[in-house]
């Protein structure tokens, strides 16, 4: 079971500002977590803060045959198209992740332009959300 955990701009901060709403982990600790826990994964873990560079890993991740993609598209998810149709033009199921509740945050953080393209949201349960979006996975990814 191939999986990418893609996550978006401004994840690469996590755990250094803004702890009352993301916590204290860092982007290192959720990877060294997912890997401890799911040893039998092949995981890949990548961030950027470019819409561009997103989309190209959603691609390479769908011609590298992964069977599933934990997306946390973080502020993109409210405005992006673009992302949306790349998550609806790939055959590899997509989990959209957010570590804060969203629905309970600012209006404009109601609405993800890149929700309906996934097979589903996790939102506000924190890092955790990740591994609960890597359960189902592994039991619905494309190869499983
Ligand atoms: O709750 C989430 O995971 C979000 O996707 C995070 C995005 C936000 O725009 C979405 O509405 C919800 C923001 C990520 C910013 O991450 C930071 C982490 C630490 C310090 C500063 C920003």
């Amino acid at each position: 079971m191939k999986l990418l955990v893609l996550n978006g701009p401004n994840l690469n901060l996590l755990g250094s500002r803004e702890t009352d709403i993301y916590g204290t982990g860092t982007l290192a600790d959720l990877e060294a977590s997912l890997r401890s826990e799911f040893a039998d994964v092949d995981f890949a873990f990548e961030q950027s803060g470019h819409e561009g560079s997103l989309i190209d890993a959603l691609h390479e991740a769908a011609s590298r045959r992964f069977d599933g993609i934990v997306f946390n598209p973080a502020g993109y998810s409210h405005t992006s198209v673009a992302l949306r149709d790349a998550v609806a033009a790939i055959d590899v199921p997509v989990v959209e992740v957010h570590i804060s509740n969203v629905y309970a945050r600012e209006r404009f953080r109601h609405v993800s332009r890149t929700a309906a393209a996934a097979v589903g949201v996790i939102s506000g349960l924190g890092m955790a959300g990740y591994a609960l979006a890597v359960r189902y996975l592994l039991v619905h990814g494309a190869r499983s």
